[in-house]
């Protein structure tokens, strides 16, 4: 059988995989992705479109960054509207300085896959990882499928970035890992629109009808959401109607929502998950392989570049000293990340959408919530603090 060798193996093209491959190639560390799906498939999903800080200068770091730097939309504010009731959190003031960039995750995978592939980078599309071996040697053994020819890739490490639905997580014995699980009783309709964006900074918006969201991709393209019954089908969401509850939800005195033919419409499930630890033996798992978030809080693709940077670090430190102190605790740290950001996109999450199961307690809670946040500078900076992240190494675990 065909065997690649190489010093990491990557399994998924997406955030994760790309930027950790662009990372450790910087450091003149080898590796080798494979991924299930075609280039096309690839770059056809519309996901996520908000950068942290951090997530922009690891890109910057990776020399990736031309696409971002020119066409990034810098945000130093973001509205929260409550049935109507607007009010800006002013991120950039309460934090100090920092900012948060809307660029798409489409056009970030596009950049980074360019970039990997005009630095001699091997990434192999349609070649399906199969199964894992070997994780407890000086060799471990990524067998995949590549357009119907078995193959393998002989690597020291194994990086499985392959996404929720991938194989990495399943590799491990079952009786080793703890899985966290939380489902949420609505969905997201989201859509992409050709039309310039009806506000310059993202509208957060909980209405009595459900949870409503303005977003954009460029100063031409807008993308927007609506909370959904999780089983209902886009079927049922001709555009008029789509548009037609956007208004009614995202209305404000004084203000309009522009409208245009819709591109691309689509539900996204929502759903809180973590499996630990995030290692065993010699494989890594890496942004949604490990964790999904509700995207209320815009953090899925910012933690995967997170866990990114740290299998990055402690993979250089490893292969500059031998030293495996880092790897060795690369789980411990990347859950002290993931955690925050759980707990934040679940407040998020919770403080905008209208759950079924509320009773009239829990939406006066609800709405005592959101009070507090336009009353309080205190309440209003943690928001913000945790909107544009906060870097790892000011986490501290209180039992520690
Ligand atoms: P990804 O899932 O992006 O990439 C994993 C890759 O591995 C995929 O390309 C997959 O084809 C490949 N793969 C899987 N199994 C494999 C195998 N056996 N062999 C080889 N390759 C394999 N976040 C937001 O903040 N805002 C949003 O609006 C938003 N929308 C989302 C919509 C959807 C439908 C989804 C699923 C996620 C969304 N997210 C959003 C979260 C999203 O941004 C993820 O957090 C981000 O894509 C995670 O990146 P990766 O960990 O690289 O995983
Ligand atoms: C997006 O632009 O797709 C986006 C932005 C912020 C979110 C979720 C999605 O919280």
């Amino acid at each position: 059988m065909k065997t690649i060798k190489t010093q990491v193996g990557i399994i998924g093209a997406g955030p994760s995989g790309l930027l950790l491959s662009a990372l450790l190639y910087k450091q003149g560390i080898e590796s080798v992705i494979i991924e299930g799906r075609s280039k096309e498939q690839v770059l056809g999903q519309v996901r996520a479109g908000l950068l942290e800080q951090g997530t922009v200068d690891l890109i910057r770091e990776t020399g990736a960054s031309e696409g971002l730097d020119k066409k990034g939309l810098i945000h130093e504010g973001v509205i929260l509207s409550h049935n109507g009731h607007r009010y800006r959190v002013p991120l950039t003031e309460l934090t100090g300085g920092s900012v948060v960039t809307i660029y798409g995750q489409q056009e970030l995978t596009r950049d980074l896959i360019e970039h990997r592939l005009s630095t001699g980078a091997t990434i192999l599309f349609e070649a399906k990882a199969t199964k894992v071996e070997d994780l407890d040697t000086k060799n471990p053994k990524i067998f995949f499928n590549h357009r119907g020819e078995e193959q393998i890739i002989e690597c020291d490490f194994v990086a499985g970035c392959d996404g929720f639905h991938g194989i990495s997580r399943k590799t491990i014995p079952e009786e080793l890992i703890k899985t966290y699980d939380k489902k949420y009783p609505y969905a997201w309709l989201g859509i992409i629109a050709k039309v310039a964006p009806s506000t310059d900074e993202l509208i957060y918006a909980y209405h009595e009808r459900g949870f409503a969201m303005h977003s954009m991709r460029s100063l031409q393209i807008s993308r927007l959401y609506l909370q959904v019954d999780p089983d209902d089908s886009i079927d049922n969401w001709p555009d008029e109607r789509i548009w037609k509850e956007l208004q009614i939800r995202l209305a404000s005195d004084g203000w309009k929502l522009n409208e245009s033919p819709i591109l691309e419409k689509s539900i996204t499930q929502m759903r809180s998950f973590v499996v630990e630890p995030m290692q065993y033996k010699k494989l890594f798992l890496v942004g949604d392989a490990a964790h999904i978030v509700p995207p209320t809080g815009a953090k899925g693709l910012n933690a995967a570049a997170g866990d990114a940077n740290q299998l990055f670090k402690a993979l250089l430190s490893f292969y500059k000293t031998g030293n495996t102190d880092v790897i060795e605790k690369y789980s411990q740290q990347c859950l002290k990340r993931v955690w925050r950001t759980q707990e934040f996109s679940s407040y998020m999450t919770n403080l905008f959408h209208v759950s079924p199961s509320a009773d009239l307690f829990d939406k006066k809670v609800q709405k005592s919530r959101f009070d507090y946040l336009v009353s309080s500078e205190a309440a209003a900076k943690t928001l913000a603090e945790n909107y544009v992240g906060i870097a790892a190494d000011k986490l501290v675990d209180a039992e520690v």
